[in-house]
């Protein structure tokens, strides 16, 4: 690619909004200058950094709206988990890629640019290896490429069924490695990253119901010193119970005994904390992944934002399961949460007279700029130019500027508002269409035929 230059009459920088600016790149589509005046491509609308998803589970897109129907016992986070087993066991690689592109499609067109996807299907479907032990992944990195998003492959490191090593159920069979076969995994994928900057390669042991310490630090021991690292954590009450009864010490305890947590770590939901356990994440510099429309869905329970923000803790947000798949939505469930708690109005705010979608959506893309570990998260000299505008001409931003044009995305429903998406400088998302949106629905289509949903 060539250097360019494009022209926005407003953008989002880190020294705030500001008018007429135009931002120069390199032929890798990384930022190199950013300042005001014309000159170059001008694109309509307001200009902003687009946020990263960095918690994906790609599979699960596939079962939208087919989990929602009341079984005959009580539906709970675990009867839901039994029936995605059954969905995850269904998936060809051919698939995986065909359901991973369409949702990535989606998410560009919601103004995300970059997923984080935490893989954990890794064999066939009767727990049979590969030939390639990586496929599965690669078939994400291969999804992401025809998508044109970012990705950072979290591969999952998953051995067991419980705390304390207990035996995986045969459902989990896809899932299971030891530690010399995942860092083969990890070592194909690194080798398919290695030149392109688009790619990024850490890992995520799946929880520590599916891993002991032990494993982890046996893996993380082979692994480069600043790999990111994702694990789920706290997420329903009866895990909370169950680690309890096995060590006496809650989830996030047990997380922050046993490693050094630093913002190389992101703790994926972390919903259920006492006080002291929410201060001490917040001060190790973890990010925390949260998944609020998710969250939501499966009945998790309330994050407790207000407090882990309050403390400085660093927040990044993910669509997780894909239930739905808009930074905007993730951004309004997580401040609506805090307010039917705590029956307030803007909750998370930071401080008198500012915007919440501004506090919001700043923490959503620098957190989700250091959980993904890639040089995105400003349009600023040295970021990758990973920008989402808004539709300034959309008849909601009519007579809204800045913080308020941000607030009436957030807090209106979301995806209509944004017209235009650059990754890396390549525009991929152009008037609300993505650029291989007509392909990569055919087959999608005919992926779900073959699956005959
Ligand atoms: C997952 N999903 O790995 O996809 C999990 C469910 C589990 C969410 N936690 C399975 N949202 O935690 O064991
Ligand atoms: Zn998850």
């Amino acid at each position: 690619m060539q250097s360019r230059k494009f022209h926005f009459d407003s953008a989002l920088t880190p020294q705030g909004w500001s008018r007429d600016v135009t931002v120069s790149l390199d032929g890798a589509g990384m930022i190199t200058q950013v300042g005001p005046g014309e000159g170059g491509e001008h694109v309509s609308g307001i200009a902003v950094p687009a946020v990263p998803n960095v918690h994906s589970h790609a599979h699960q897109r596939f079962m939208l709206g087919l989990a929602e129907r009341a079984g005959p016992g009580a539906d709970s986070f675990w009867t839901w988990r039994e029936a995605m087993y059954g969905f995850a066991l269904r998936l060809s690689p051919d698939d995986l890629e065909a359901v991973a592109a369409q949702l990535y499609v989606e998410m560009l067109k919601a103004g995300f640019s970059v997923v984080g996807e935490f893989q954990y299907l890794h064999h066939g479907p009767d727990g049979t290896p590969y030939s390639d032990p990586a496929e599965m992944s690669l078939r994400c990195f291969a999804a992401a490429q025809h998508a044109g998003i970012g990705i950072t492959i979290l591969p999952t490191l998953y051995a067991f069924g419980g705390f304390g090593g207990q035996p995986p159920v045969p459902g989990q069979r896809r899932f299971l490695n030891h530690a010399e076969r995942f860092l083969k995994i990890v070592d194909n994928l690194s080798i398919q990253a290695r030149g392109d900057a688009s790619r990024h390669v850490g890992i995520s042991p799946h929880s520590l119901r599916a891993v002991t310490p032990e494993l982890l630090r046996e893996v993380i021991a082979g692994l480069p010193p600043d790999a990111p690292i994702h694990v789920h954590v706290a997420e329903q009450v009866k895990e909370v119970d169950d680690c309890l009864a096995f060590c006496g010490l809650r989830p996030v305890e047990l997380l922050m005994r046993e490693f050094d947590l630093t913002d190389r770590w992101t703790a994926i939901h972390a919903t259920h904390m006492t006080p002291a356990e929410m201060v001490a994440l917040a001060r190790s510099g973890a990010i925390a992944g949260l998944c609020p429309t998710t969250e939501a869905n499966l009945g998790d329970g309330i994050f407790p934002a207000t407090q882990f923000m309050g403390q400085g803790g660093a927040i990044a947000i993910g669509s997780d399961s894909h239930i739905t798949v808009s930074p905007a939505e993730d951004l309004r469930m997580l401040e609506y949460s805090q307010r039917l708690r705590d029956r307030t109005r803007n909750a998370l705010a930071g401080g008198p007279g500012q915007s919440t979608g501004r506090t919001l959506y700043d923490a959503a893309f620098r957190g989700g700029a250091r959980s993904m570990r890639q040089p995105v998260g400003a349009i600023a000299p040295g970021c990758r130019f990973d920008v989402t505008v808004l539709d300034a001409d959309h008849p909601l931003l009519a007579g809204r500027a800045e913080d308020s044009a941000l607030d009436t995305w957030i807090f209106s429903g979301g995806n209509p508002l944004v017209r235009d998406v650059f990754v890396g400088g390549r525009h991929v998302v152009k008037d609300r269409h993505h650029i291989n949106e007509d392909l990569i629905a055919r087959n999608f289509r005919a992926a779900l035929r073959r699956l005959d949903t």
